[in-house]
């Protein structure tokens, strides 16, 4: 017997994610069940079924006994149905604007009983709305008056698994790969029915199984099996699998000579191919194509275009009705122009020349996934041509595992920016350049097999807020943040104010010990763990951390004006404008766009350097203040999960302080500037950060 005993006395490792349904106490027991006493669900599909499964089970864990079942309506029914289910009839509900995915709530009398109902036009949109109704008692809401009409903004929301099939994610801090492609299709983990229960719970409705990195032997008849057993699996939760197409794979699997998009046989081998994962699985979504980029095949190879490439497989899916992701991530080994401009000048040209089931993939930022970035100018520049969003959830240049930052509000940051073009990031994403036209989100995951997903607890938020964010890209990185405080750690008001301090202010720490004003990719070579400002050895320019910071006796910062390399000018001239000039730039973005000196009088009337040293020194200070801020909920959350954050918190002040110590230390070194005054000087001098080293950090490409 456990009663008597509070929630957080419960031994707890975080497997459950955001569907804890930890029992409630007995006042919002008795609150919460004259309105949540039976459940009538007249379908019979396997989304009904789980839809059903998952009320009864958030009923147990809440209410300490089964939900009871009925066939008729009583006082207190929960009605979950699809539009024109017979229960419904008689009732005007506004399911137009739901689409297909949406759902409404409401409370509502029905033949003299006062019920809940929950509703979509597909039983899809049903099972979300079940997870919302589910929601709403775990994060303590009143459920007697409810009047909710929720639809997704965007269409395809899917998660980018990086991972290979020998087990290893590339990015990846949580484990291993979940999908154990070894013991498939015979052995279907449970754990994958918690992925998918976990992922609808969000409204994801897509996931792309293997590395944009790819190998074409997940295209093998022997893999396709293995990638039907998932899918049927994903399938009742609306979570359909797509894979990514390695573009060499009619050479490799077909023994074909070439991979040329308009060699005839290279489109027949794709179109039988594709025919064929469609025989096996009917319901697949689509391919992932990294082309051209980093060492992948792709169409360039044959002189052909990104457009040429990705019409080819758009052709040979479109009798399926699937979609190819085509990404945007380009840069060229030979090419001497700014990183910044490369993906823009490749793309921007081909606008309009995609097929419709065509959808170009862009990363937030021009560059890859920075602490901060300003949003990809390609956004609101190709206004012919579906444009997806590409989030990196998993945090390669944000501290792995044990650095808390919640990414919410970066990702806020990029969706709600002006584009001018017109509208903010988050509207080019949800508006479709033509009717019917397909839109979208992607998020690289971090998911693996530790048992708590993710890495660490808080990075549990991340994908949460990711799903959050491709349901709704105007949503609000606060809000977020407290539903899942709430559902992660409990309504406890002295539980999640704390929680909510910690995550808000957790990216811009990041920002401001690893990369502040504007600073981009600072990190140590290969594995992008810790800091490496002074590295300048590497093949490529742009790999060097020096080509962004530019650190120079005269100053520092990249210089992307119309003095410079010009990048603005892939921006609207309002954004421009703005950013183009010293007076509007702001200054998280300086360093970004501008090449200052270092004593540049910032407008706070600091110097640069002054400035640039204490941004280090306030990021150290953030993460003692989330310490404290964690210290103070001991007993007030779970033993186990408490001191899990406990310890990763004083790993990450031992990781910020690194990263400013060394950065200053190198900066030190050319600024040639003293420390404004209550600044500590760095621990070590810097050839000792240089020294160090780290090869076996986790998550390494290859
Ligand atoms: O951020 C970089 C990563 C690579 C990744 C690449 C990409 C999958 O370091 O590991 O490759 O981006 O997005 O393609």
């Amino acid at each position: 017997m456990c009663f008597g005993l509070a929630n957080h006395a419960l031994a707890e490792d975080g497997y459950d994610l955001w569907l804890r349904y930890q029992p409630l106490e007995s006042a919002a027991r008795a609150r919460y069940a004259p309105r949540i006493a039976a459940l009538v669900a007249p379908g019979e599909s396997a989304t009904i079924r789980a839809a059903v499964d998952e009320l009864d089970r958030g009923y147990r864990g809440m209410f300490g006994q089964p939900l009871a079942r009925r066939q008729v309506v009583q006082d207190g029914a929960v009605l979950v149905a699809r539009a024109g289910a017979p229960l419904l009839a008689g009732l005007e509900l506004p399911f137009a604007k739901l689409g297909n995915g949406g759902y409404l709530i409401r409370s509502a009398t029905l033949h003299g009983k006062r019920v809940t109902i929950i509703a979509g036009n597909t039983d899809q949109g049903a099972l979300y709305g079940v997870f919302r109704f589910l929601k709403l008692i775990q994060t303590g809401q009143p459920i007697d008056a409810l009047d909710i009409a929720d639809a997704p903004k965007l269409q395809v929301r899917v998660l980018n698994h990086w991972d290979n099939l020998n087990g290893h994610v590339e990015r990846g801090y949580a484990g291993l790969s979940i999908w154990d492609w070894q013991k498939l299709p015979r052995f279907n983990d449970p754990r994958y029915t918690d992925y998918a229960r976990a992922n609808a719970a969000i409204g994801i409705n897509g996931t792309v199984l293997t590395n944009v990195n790819a190998n074409a032997d997940i295209l093998r008849p022997d893999y396709l099996e293995k990638v039907k057993a998932l899918a049927a699996v994903f399938r009742p939760y609306g979570i359909r699998v797509y894979l990514t197409a390695r573009f060499s794979a009619p050479i490799e699997l077909g023994g074909l000579k070439t991979a040329d998009p308009l060699d005839p046989q290279v489109r027949a081998w794709w179109k039988s191919k594709i025919d064929e994962i469609y025989t096996v699985i009917p319901d697949f979504g689509g391919l992932l194509v990294k082309a051209n980029s980093e060492g992948q095949p792709g169409p360039a190879d044959y002189h052909r275009t990104h457009a040429e490439g990705a019409n080819m497989l758009a052709d040979a899916l479109a009798p399926h009705h699937g979609i190819v992701m085509w990404r945007a991530f380009v840069y060229a080994a030979e090419n001497a122009e700014d990183r910044h401009k490369q993906a823009y000048t490749e793309f921007q040209p081909l606008d309009g020349k995609f097929r419709d089931n065509v959808l170009v993939q862009v990363k937030n930022g021009a560059i890859d996934f920075q602490p901060r970035e300003p949003f990809h100018p390609l956004f609101g520049a190709m206004p012919h041509t579906p444009l997806m969003m590409e989030f990196q959830i998993t945090k390669e240049y944000l501290g792995f595992a044990t650095h808390l930052a919640y990414l919410g509000t970066m990702w806020e940051e990029a969706l709600s920016a002006d584009t001018h073009r017109p509208g903010s990031v988050a509207k080019v994403l949800e508006t479709q350049v033509e009717p019917g036209a397909v839109t979208g989100m992607a998020g690289v995951a971090n998911i693996g097999n530790d048992r708590n997903w993710s890495g660490s607890q808080f990075d549990q938020a991340n994908w949460y807020a990711f799903g959050r964010f491709a349901w709704d890209p105007e949503a609000k990185a606060d809000a977020v943040a407290r539903d899942w405080a709430r559902m992660t750690w409990g309504n406890d008001p002295a539980v999640v104010g704390p929680v909510l301090r910690m995550m808000m202010g957790s990216r811009e720490a990041v920002v401001d010990y690893m990369t502040p004003l504007g600073l981009g990719h600072q990190m140590a070579t290969g594995h992008h763990y810790g800091p490496g400002p002074w590295i300048a050895d590497l093949k490529r320019p742009e790999w060097n951390p020096v080509y962004y910071a530019r650190a120079a006796p005269d100053g520092i910062g990249f210089d992307r004006t119309r003095t410079g390399s010009d990048a603005l000018s892939q921006y609207a001239p309002e954004v421009a404008k703005a950013w183009g000039s010293l007076d509007t730039v702001p200054d998280s973005l300086l360093l970004w766009f501008h090449h200052v000196p270092w004593d540049y009088r910032m407008k706070s009337g600091r110097t640069l350097w002054d400035a640039l040293v204490i941004h280090y020194d306030t990021g150290v200070d953030h993460v003692r203040a989330m310490q404290a801020d964690w210290a103070g909920l001991r007993g007030k959350v779970d033993a186990q999960r408490w001191a899990e954050v406990r310890d990763f918190l004083a790993i990450q002040l031992d990781e910020a302080i690194w990263w400013r110590d060394a950065s200053i230390a190198y900066f030190q070194s050319i600024a040639k500037r003293p420390l404004p005054a209550g600044h500590k000087p760095p621990a070590h001098d810097l050839d000792y950060y240089k020294a160090i080293t780290t090869p076996y950090a986790p998550g390494q490409a290859g």
